[in-house]
């Protein structure tokens, strides 16, 4: 514990401190170093983090039993946060779990629950039902605090057998989206009972809705890649593993500019970006015309471009572009600009 502001060994210091000057320091917020240590208020590694918050969990797995024919294993064990270690009592943590969490083979990380229904001390047991069908499996687990420190992995291997086999369960989104609200794709075997679709891996609050071969969800509207969870219920009414399917949703296109190559007229010089998807097409347009896509280049030669129809030949102020990205957002045309007046030397077919 650090020394300052002692009135008995002459340290020397005389920071403003609530135990020299009482009603200013409460005024100014001045606490010394000391007088916070003497209230557990230390940060020893300097992290930002005072001592008492500055925990870590720890995670214990039960062996996984071999699972009877026919049943799905269970994933157990308990999750503790260890106080920092104090050096004259007892160490103990003001910090509670927040979550425990496992994963399948390497897939996505899937909450297991509380025994007693919540992670809110500093100690929790926890069992979760894998939806396993047959076959070997490597299921790793981790616990996190509520400072967001998380624990080391432990891990084991389990085997299934005569649950079946996995369904063929194919769930799948486009990459990107220029909407919030998506059509999910299903695809699993005739049979199949029900479909969950959330945000969450804990799927708070979806409702399981009949199979059908695509459903609808709406995504967060913030723009962005996301990650949304399907399950399903086979014939049997037996659970499947989440998936994870990843999204990304852009509202917004791409903006740039467009010039004419002051050297080669029949140039064009692109430069646009796009914070989402990135600028995938350009389009060319001339007067009135239907914009003809190509695919987006830094600059393209305008000589010989099949279907750009001219009458008369147009200059640089009739020529205009858009950009659109991957996601279909399309940019308001953007005129060409030129450094002369000149006509472009089109050749039109
Ligand atoms: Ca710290
Ligand atoms: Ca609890
Ligand atoms: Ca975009």
């Amino acid at each position: 514990m650090p020394t300052t502001n002692s009135q008995y060994n002459g340290c020397g210091t005389g920071l403003p401190s609530i135990m020299i000057e009482v009603l200013g320091s409460f005024r100014d917020g001045q606490i010394d170093p000391s007088a916070l240590a003497q209230l557990g208020y230390r940060d020893s590694d300097g992290d930002g983090l005072i001592d008492p918050l500055d925990t870590a969990p720890e995670l214990t797995l039960d062996p996984m039993l071999p699972v009877a024919p026919g049943g799905r294993p269970l994933l157990s064990g308990q999750s503790r946060d260890i106080g920092f270690p104090s050096p004259t009592q007892r160490d103990v943590s003001i910090n509670a779990m927040s979550t425990v969490e496992y994963r399948v083979d390497g897939g996505p990380w899937l909450p297991a629950e509380a025994v007693d229904g919540a992670y809110d001390s500093g100690d929790e047991g926890f069992g979760t039902v894998l939806p396993l069908y047959d076959g070997d499996y490597l299921i790793e687990a981790r616990a996190r605090n509520s400072v967001g420190v998380t624990s080391p992995m432990m891990s084991g291997h389990v085997t299934v057998s005569q649950v079946g086999p996995q369904p063929d369960y194919n769930p799948s989104l486009p990459p990107f989206t220029q909407s919030a609200d998506v059509q999910v794709r299903l695809d699993a075997p005739q049979g199949t009972q029900s479909v969950q679709i959330s945000a969450e891996p804990a799927f708070s609050g979806a409702a399981w809705q009949s199979y059908s071969p695509e459903l609808p969800f709406r995504l967060d509207h913030q723009d962005g890649a996301q990650v949304i969870y399907v399950r399903y219920r086979d014939a049997a009414g037996l659970p499947s593993l989440p998936f994870a399917l990843s999204v990304m949703l852009d509202t917004l296109p791409p903006s740039g500019s467009a010039s004419q190559d002051p050297n080669d007229p029949s140039r064009l010089i692109l430069n646009a970006s796009d914070d989402g998807t990135g600028v995938a097409d350009v389009g060319i347009q001339i007067g009135a015309n239907e914009p003809l896509w190509l695919a987006y280049q830094s600059d393209i030669s305008l000589s010989g471009l099949a279907g750009l129809t001219a009458a008369p030949a147009p200059s640089a102020g009739s020529m205009q572009v858009l950009f659109r990205d991957a996601a279909g957002n399309t940019s308001a045309p953007y005129n060409v600009t030129s450094t002369y007046r000149a006509y472009l030397p089109l050749v039109v077919r």
